[in-house]
């Protein structure tokens, strides 16, 4: 890039959906935005060779590896990138902070919180820096609702509701996947997007007080796929023997916030029809706001103060430059998508580790969001309220 005389090195461990989502961004960044250092695609690592050579080729990186740990002692490699399953995710963490690197993990943090809160003390005793992908905080309407909550405009927050639906998992013939077993992932629907739904309503409102959920597993057992790509794969064969489901299928629960506000929370891989429907609907003394991924360009606002006779929820396209990030693509009511969000958590990353500029969702979210999933969980076997800080 013309002007930029410092670079960054990236070392990748994943290169599937998230593998790819991170790729692009990171080919990307430095097309549209300014970072302070150029972006180096150096090594991306996977345990499949023919895989990951066949994702360095098409993605662009410079090299890959098979073993993560060799990876991470490179010396070329400033930041590890981790989108491995949350079980590794510690392992290679504190590998790559004894190596002198910053991380960059994937959500959720870690397993369970004793091992997220051993992630933030080791990443903050080394003086590294340390992040965690929750993406949808960085798209320009979740930035525009922040905005919109921190300038007073809903007032004194009454109601916080949030879904997170998917139905991936709907047919009980979809084979096993990594993501269904408590080993590997942690928990279910709710580790993997109730997780991005406590985010952002930290993001937003502020912290939680105490939770009580419910959850259920409503297809126990799941043949074992036969192809490589596994479960999530569509289509993906499967064969007759059977495997059995270790974690929830959907996960609800309901939430005081410190704040006073009351929240709403479902996780579920079983809403038939909903795709990937991550929403929030904040209700104050003065107003409400509505967001749905699956309509990410927008903000749906209704303002109490609005004239009676034209008062009514209304669309903001927050495609305008003085929307966060939006400038940066194109002009006004050209929309973004998905990935965009990959980008501009990258890109502040970056800055943050160049400049010392500000930056979370770091490790201590990350922790924080355990915290509040840990605290439904607890709350399911005792059938009762939990506070936060029990866990
Ligand atoms: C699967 O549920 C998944 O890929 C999540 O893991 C991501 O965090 C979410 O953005 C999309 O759905």
């Amino acid at each position: 890039m013309v002007g930029v005389n410092d670079k960054i090195n990236v070392g990748m461990v994943g290169y599937k959906f998230m593998g790819k989502a991170h790729s692009h961004a990171y080919k990307d960044v430095g097309m549209f935005f300014e970072p302070a250092a150029d972006v180096v695609m150096k090594a991306i690592c996977g345990r499949d060779e023919q895989g990951v050579k066949a994702a360095a080729d098409k993605f662009g990186w410079e090299s890959y590896e098979t073993d993560w740990r060799k990876m991470v002692a490179r010396d070329d490699i400033d930041f590890v990138d981790i989108n491995a399953p949350s079980d590794a995710h510690k392992e290679i963490t504190l590998a790559a902070i004894a190596a002198g690197k910053h991380v960059f993990c994937e959500k959720p943090l870690a397993l369970n919180l004793a091992d997220g809160r051993e992630m933030l003390e080791a990443a903050e005793k080394a003086g590294v820096k340390h992040a965690v992908c929750f993406n949808y905080r960085f798209l320009p309407a979740v930035q525009l609702a922040k905005q919109i909550i921190d300038e007073g405009r809903l007032g004194e927050i009454h109601h916080y509701r949030a879904t997170y639906l998917q139905d991936w998992l709907v047919d009980p013939n979809t084979p096993m996947a990594w993501r269904l077993k408590k080993e590997v992932a942690g928990s279910g629907a709710h580790g993997d997007i109730n997780a991005h739904s406590i985010d952002l309503a930290r993001f937003l409102i502020g912290e939680f007080d105490r939770v009580v959920g419910h959850n259920r597993t409503f297809v126990k057992e799941r043949p074992i796929a036969t192809d490589a790509a596994g479960g999530l794969s569509a289509g993906a064969g499967s064969s007759s023997q059977k495997d059995q489901v270790t974690v929830d299928d959907a996960t609800g629960f309901l939430a005081d916030f410190k704040n006073g506000a009351m929240g709403m929370f479902v996780a579920s891989r079983f809403a038939a029809g909903r795709k990937n429907h991550n929403t929030f609907e904040i209700h104050g003394s003065k107003g409400s706001l509505r967001w749905d991924l699956e309509k990410l360009n927008e903000l749906e606002v209704y303002f109490r103060e609005d004239e009676p006779n034209l008062a009514g929820f209304r669309r903001i396209l927050a495609t305008e430059s003085t929307h966060k990030y939006a400038g940066n693509w194109w002009p006004t009511g050209h929309i973004i998508g998905y990935e965009h969000a990959f980008v501009h958590i990258v890109y502040e990353f970056v800055q943050h580790i160049k400049t010392g500029s500000p930056f979370a969702p770091t490790f201590y979210d990350g922790v924080k969001c355990q915290e509040v999933l840990e605290a439904v969980d607890l709350s399911i076997e005792r059938g009762s309220w939990v506070g936060i800080d029990e866990v």
